[in-house]
């Protein structure tokens, strides 16, 4: 099985400010909890950061084909991007989005996400392990259907 981690703006920071909300590990640290999870699952995994609404879209795009799921923070972008939605619904990647923060109890404008629109499930508050769920549904989805 074929995983693609998309980050989305700012989560290239990590660890280096709001640890309160994120916590103390840096962007390093969160992909390689994801890449030792995957290795021991033998599941093959590649990841994507961007600060940039549109190389998001072309890397949801080139993933056409070749990925057989998709896990997403599109961190600012879920609040906002129509671009992206539009994109992962193009592509029909089963997706699972993610965020590290329990996006419902915080400001009203985070409530609010385009990209769960699309997604087979959303996970939110459960830090970075939330990443691991969202692989294992993944992984659950995929065995299923095959
Ligand atoms: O909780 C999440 O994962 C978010 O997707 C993170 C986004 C935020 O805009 C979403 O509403 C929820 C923000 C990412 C900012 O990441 C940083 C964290 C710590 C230090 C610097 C950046």
């Amino acid at each position: 099985m074929k995983i693609l981690v998309i980050n989305g703006p700012n989560l290239n920071l990590l660890g280096l400010r709001e640890k309160e909300i994120y916590g103390e590990d840096s962007y390093n640290d969160l992909i390689k909890m994801i890449q030792d999870y995957c290795e021991q699952e033998q599941i093959y995994v590649e990841f994507f950061q961007s600060n940039h609404e549109g190389a998001i879209v072309d890397e949801i795009q080139k993933a056409y084909g070749v990925f057989d799921g998709i896990v997403i923070n599109p961190a600012a972008y879920t609040h906002t991007s129509i671009a992206i939605l539009d994109a992962l619904k193009a592509v029909k990647i089963p997706t699972v989005e993610v965020h590290i923060s329990d996006v419902q109890n915080r400001e009203e404008f985070r409530k609010t996400s385009y990209v769960s629109l699309v997604a087979v499930k959303t996970i939110a508050g459960e830090g970075f392990a939330g990443y691991q769920s969202a692989i294992r549904f993944l992984q659950e989805n995929f065995q299923k259907n095959s």
